[in-house]
C-alpha cells in the first residue's frame, strides 16, 4: 500500500533579502511525503519566483498528478517541471535508501549586509570561504570592499556573484580596484556581465575566474571548457531530478569544471538533502547552501548547529493526501 501527502509552507525571510532587485518577504513552497511498505521519504518542491520557469500552482498540479498515479501503483515518469522532479526524486531516494545520510555541512559563508560582522565571523575560521553578492551598489565600492577583505585576511578565499548586473565596462571598473596579486583568491565570480560574450571578455582581460549560473540554465551548451571559466553552479530545484543533477555534475567534472551544488532558498528540509547530495556527488567541493540564515525557522529537519526554531509536520498545511 502506498500513500502520499503534499504539504504547503510559508516561511518569513529576514528583512534584507533581495532577489533580482526585489525585496522578498517570504518563501513559499511544498513538501512531499511518500509512504510505502519500505518506509517513508520526503522531498521539497519549491519553485523560486523569477528564477524558476514554473509557478507554485503549476508545480502543485503536476505533483498531485504524479502522486495520484504513484499511489495507484504506477512508476510515473519524471515531471518536466524541475522543482517537481527534484522534490519527488529526493522522496523516492529516501524511500529506497539511496540518498546517503552523511552531508557536507560546510558552506561558503553568505555575506549579506554588514562587512564588519562578516570580517569577525571569517577571522575565526582556519580556512575561511565567503560568498559576496556584488553588483548591487557601485562597482568601485564592490572592488574596494573585496580588495580590503582579501588584504586583511591572507587565507581568505572568495566566491562572488554579480547576477549579470554589469556591463563589461562596469565589471572592468570593479576589477581595477582589486590588486592583481589578490585576484587568484577569488575562486570565481558568478555571472559578471549582462551577456555571455562580455563575461568571457571580462575573464580574459582581468584573469579573474568566472562561473556560470543562470546563463547555463538558458544555454546548456555553456557546459564546455572555455578559458577563464572555472565553475558551474547547479541548483537542483532549478535543474530537476537527482538523476539529472548527477548527469550535470558528471559532465562538468569531465570538462574539468568545478560543479557547485547550490541553494535556491529552500527550507532546511531541502537544504539538508542538498548537503547530502553534495557530499555524495561533489565530495571535496564546498556547496553554496548558506541561505538558512536568511530564514526565521527550520522545517522538519535541523541543519547541524542551527538554532532557529524547528517546525514539525503538524504546523504544515495539508494540500492533498491519499
Ligand atoms: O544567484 O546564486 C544565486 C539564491 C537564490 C537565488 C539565486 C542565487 C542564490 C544564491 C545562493 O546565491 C547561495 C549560493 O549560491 O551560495
Ligand atoms: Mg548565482
Amino acid at each position: 500500500m502506498r500513500s502520499a501527502t503534499l504539504f504547503g509552507y510559508q516561511i518569513a525571510l529576514d528583512a534584507g533579502v533581495i532577489l533580482r532587485d526585489r525585496r522578498v518577504k517570504s518563501r513559499e513552497g511544498m513538501l512531499v511525503r511518500l509512504v510505502s511498505e519500505r518506509g517513508e521519504g520526503w522531498g521539497e518542491i519549491a519553485p523560486l519566483p523569477h528564477f524558476s520557469t514554473e509557478t507554485n500552482g503549476q508545480s502543485q498540479q503536476q505533483a498531485v498528478k504524479w502522486l495520484d498515479r504513484w499511489c495507484a501503483g504506477e512508476q510515473p515518469p519524471e515531471s518536466p517541471l524541475p522543482s517537481v522532479a527534484f522534490g519527488i526524486s529526493c522522496a523516492l531516494a529516501e524511500l529506497e535508501g539511496q540518498l546517503p545520510a552523511e552531508g557536507n555541512w560546510q558552506s561558503a559563508l553568505l555575506c549579506s549586509g554588514d562587512p564588519d560582522e562578516l570580517f569577525n565571523r571569517l577571522q575565526s575560521q582556519p580556512a575561511p570561504l565567503a560568498k559576496i553578492k556584488v553588483g548591487l551598489y557601485e562597482a568601485v565600492r564592490d572592488g574596494m570592499q573585496v580588495n580590503l577583505l582579501l588584504e586583511a585576511l591572507p587565507n581568505l578565499t572568495l566566491r562572488l556573484d554579480a547576477n549579470r548586473s554589469w556591463t563589461l565596462e562596469k565589471a572592468l571598473q570593479f576589477a581595477r580596484y582589486v590588486s592583481t596579486e589578490l585576484r587568484g583568491r577569488i575562486a570565481f565570480l558568478e555571472e559578471p556581465c549582462r551577456t555571455v560574450v562580455e563575461s568571457k571578455a571580462f575573464a580574459r582581460q582581468t584573469g579573474i575566474a568566472i562561473a556560470w549560473d543562470e546563463s547555463l540554465r538558458e544555454d546548456a551548451s555553456l557546459l564546455s571548457a572555455q578559458p577563464g571559466v572555472r565553475a558551474v553552479v547547479i541548483k537542483p530545484t532549478l535543474t530537476g531530478s537527482i538523476h539529472k543533477v548527477q548527469q550535470k555534475v558528471a559532465a562538468a567534472q569531465r570538462l574539468g569544471l568545478i560543479p557547485v551544488i547550490s541553494s535556491a532558498l529552500e527550507s532546511s528540509l531541502g537544504l539538508t538533502q542538498m548537503a547530502r547530495l553534495a557530499q555524495w556527488l561533489t565530495p571535496g567541493t564546498v556547496p553554496g547552501l548558506d541561505t538558512l540564515s536568511l530564514m526565521q525557522q527550520q522545517l522538519l529537519r535541523q541543519w547541524p548547529g542551527c538554532t532557529l526554531p524547528l517546525s514539525g509536520m503538524e504546523e504544515l498545511q495539508c494540500l492533498w493526501q491519499q
